[in-house]
């Protein structure tokens, strides 16, 4: 059954592999599925016809067969589930677990993460700029000081790698612009470890190559 997804036509990320159907790419590659691409405009987004397949008016959705669904979250959690690609583990309760991890990724870790990015694109000319990102800044840094201590040597969160892991390091990515990984040499190293996966390699070039057609090059 084709199963496709919706992704920018243009990403405001310029090909960084920042925006959100990175992670559903990278889960079906992991999975072996093949998928096609519905591109769409920020204009498109906020369509009826996109509206119907995500109520928020975002990137990104799944289609398969019958099943539509939105939210990064639950179409990695369902591609793991249905497609399996080794993203939770067989036993019941390393894969209670990693579902835990792919909560904690997107849950705890990623709104001071996303909000820090926020702050750097729209808040920089604001008067108070510089507080706020020293306070979101700490609040990172509060969720990277556990993320680092419970990770310590292993490679992945919990045993091998999961969906747990790819929701954690898709969330991580977005503070490789800044310096605050870097504190953390056992997170940076997390993070790399993860880009080296051949699934994440021909995800970040698929969505490479849709932002060069867009800007012609
Ligand atoms: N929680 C949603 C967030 C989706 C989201 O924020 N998508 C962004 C792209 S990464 C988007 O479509 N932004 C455009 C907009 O909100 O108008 C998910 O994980 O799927």
């Amino acid at each position: 059954m084709t199963i496709t997804i919706t992704a920018f036509e243009r990403s405001p990320d310029r090909g960084r592999g920042l925006a959100r159907d990175m992670r559903v790419r990278w889960a079906l590659e992991e999975a072996g599925q093949p998928y096609d691409v519905s591109l769409v405009s920020f204009e498109t987004m906020k369509q009826p016809a996109h509206l119907a397949r995500q109520p928020f008016g975002q990137i990104p959705t799944y289609e398969e067969g019958d099943l539509s669904l939105f939210e990064s979250g639950a179409i990695v959690l369902h591609i793991a589930e249905r497609h399996g690609g080794g993203l939770l583990p067989r036993d019941a309760n390393g894969r209670a677990r990693a579902i835990a991890w792919m909560f904690a990724a997107l849950n705890t870790v990623e709104p001071p993460v996303f909000d820090h990015s926020l702050a750097r694109i729209l808040e920089r000319n604001e008067p108070w700029y510089e507080q706020r990102l020293h306070a979101l800044e700490n609040s990172i840094r509060k969720r990277l000081d556990s993320l680092s201590t419970h990770l310590g040597d292993a490679d992945w969160l919990d045993g091998a790698f999961s969906a747990g892991d790819l929701l954690m390091v898709s969330v991580l990515l977005r503070l490789k612009s800044s310096n605050i990984l870097d504190e953390y040499p056992n997170l940076a190293a997390y993070v790399a470890r993860a880009e080296a996966r051949p699934a994440y390699q021909r995800a970040f070039a698929a969505q490479l190559a849709v932002f060069h057609a867009a800007s012609g090059g």
